[in-house]
């Protein structure tokens, strides 16, 4: 294992990791920007670095910044977390030429994954099912682009191959609307990726979002440890999490997971690991994968009993997985709650200074922050201020959980999105389960 490793992140997640360093007995370098000198987990680390002002171009972006971090401190590996540089290829590269271990796949992987067009090719070879729709690029020739159109029929979806996360897509409903669709979406690729390739599928209409967490090593063992149901979001970014996903039956799970984990051995994956899908009239069809450890995984954790980020330590120290397919057991059900600082009617992010907190317990209930009471919220960074997770013997006591926590927590001084996250706990429609990705949005009448 390693001795000492920097956490390039900030905010609940880098104290997450830093948790999972403390087991290990591995020692941390937290890097933080000059806003956030006071984040918990930076007066926890062994050893802390400054790497540049606020914005985080300049701090949780800057390579140069965190590779001398590593090498000023002696540290062996890096640990990018989610979002900032944890999908960026150069990055992962970048650090294993500096002589540092990339908490993560190679940079191969993750420029292979972020190329939506050759992510899908890899995923077809692989027999994952995906979206109808062959996956090549979209030539200028408007009779064959026309005809595939007409092949896999209307609605259909125009993709950037340089995107992902919802953004670079455009939906087309007739034929007249087609060719400036493809030219538009084209253009639009072009100038926000620097990549105008673009691709037709077939557009699903009321899917809901179903992904696979698999955990791969170096030495050839793949595991999948089932999926989560991610279908309640707002404009791309995801309110609740839960898992298992309901009505998945064992046999829908041991297939899909079984599948993504050889897919994982095809590609050479090691590391943590989601497959994406679409999951529509009992089908899965796949989308994307996210090569990073995701802000959901404790769903996951909660069911399994695995803790992800203790496996990805040991994946990149070069250690076997520590526990094979035959010991993951789904134990009960768990739901996540996003808590955001941001306004609950209008969604606007509302930093400031935090001045009451009561964090929920009791049985099953895991809180992930990084708030103490008086902690100020910088504006520079994602609302995102922690998570809330319930863990039941079943959908219904997980829920039941979650309501007795969201009503005794107290977040003062900032405007937060409990009084959104209580409605959901409280929505009939939810209750049930199996809603869709458009769900909320119509529920808040968007
Ligand atoms: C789709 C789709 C319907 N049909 N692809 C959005 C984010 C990106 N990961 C892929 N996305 C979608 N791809 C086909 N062929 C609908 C979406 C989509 C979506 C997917 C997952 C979660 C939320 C979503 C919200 C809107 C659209």
């Amino acid at each position: 294992m390693f001795e000492k490793i920097v956490i390039a992140n900030r905010g609940e997640i880098a104290l997450r990791i830093l948790r999972a360093c403390r087991e290990l007995g591995v020692k941390v370098v937290a890097v933080h920007s000059e806003a956030d000198r006071n984040l918990k987990h930076v007066r926890l680390a062994d050893e802390s670095v400054c790497i540049g002002p606020a914005p985080s171009s300049e701090s949780y972006l800057n390579i140069p910044a965190l590779i001398s971090a590593a090498e000023v401190t002696d540290a062996e590996a890096i640990h990018p977390g989610y979002g900032f540089l944890s999908e960026n290829a150069a990055f992962s590269d970048k650090v294993k030429e500096s002589g540092f271990v990339f908490i993560g796949p190679d940079g191969d992987t993750i420029r292979q994954m972020g190329d939506k067009i050759e992510a899908k090719r890899a995923m077809q070879a692989a027999n994952i099912p995906c979206v109808p729709g062959n996956g090549d690029p979209l030539t200028a020739h408007a009779e064959t682009n026309l005809k595939m159109a007409r092949e896999i029929g209307y609605p259909v979806i125009i993709k950037a191959a340089g995107g992902g996360g919802g953004r670079g897509m455009r939906t087309v409903h007739t034929e007249a609307s087609l060719l400036n669709a493809i030219l538009l979406t084209k253009t639009e690729a072009g100038s926000v990726f620097g990549n105008d390739t673009v691709y037709m599928e077939k557009f699903l209409e009321d899917p809901r979002h179903i992904e696979f967490q698999i955990l791969a090593d170096m030495h050839g063992n793949a595991i999948h440890l089932g999926e989560r149901d991610c279908s309640m979001q707002r404009r791309h970014q995801k309110v609740v999490e839960e898992a298992p996903a309901p009505g998945i039956t064992e046999e829908q799970r041991k297939m899909m997971g079984e599948r993504c984990a050889n897919a994982c051995v095809e590609i050479g994956y090691h590391g943590a690991g989601t497959f994406e899908f679409l999951y529509e009239k009992g089908e899965f069809f796949f989308i994307e994968m996210n090569t990073r450890i995701q802000v959901e995984h404790p769903v996951t954790e909660m069911i399994t009993g695995v803790d992800l980020v203790k496996e990805q330590l040991r994946i990149a120290a070069g250690e076997p997985l520590s526990i094979t397919q035959d010991q993951v057991r789904l134990m009960g059900h768990a739901i996540e709650c996003r808590l955001n600082a941001e306004d609950p009617k209008t969604f606007m992010p509302c930093p400031g200074t935090i001045d009451a907190l009561h964090f929920p317990g009791g049985p099953g209930i895991r809180c992930e922050t990084h708030l103490y009471n008086g902690y100020t919220v910088p504006p520079h960074y994602d609302s995102m201020i922690g998570k809330l997770i319930a863990h039941g013997d079943d959908r219904n006591s997980a829920i039941a959980r979650m309501q007795t926590a969201l009503e005794e927590m107290i977040v003062g001084g900032i405007k937060t999105n409990i009084p959104l996250q209580r409605e959901i706990m409280a929505d009939n429609a939810f209750a049930v389960g199996s809603q869709n990705i458009h769900y909320l949005e119509k529920k808040l009448g968007m």
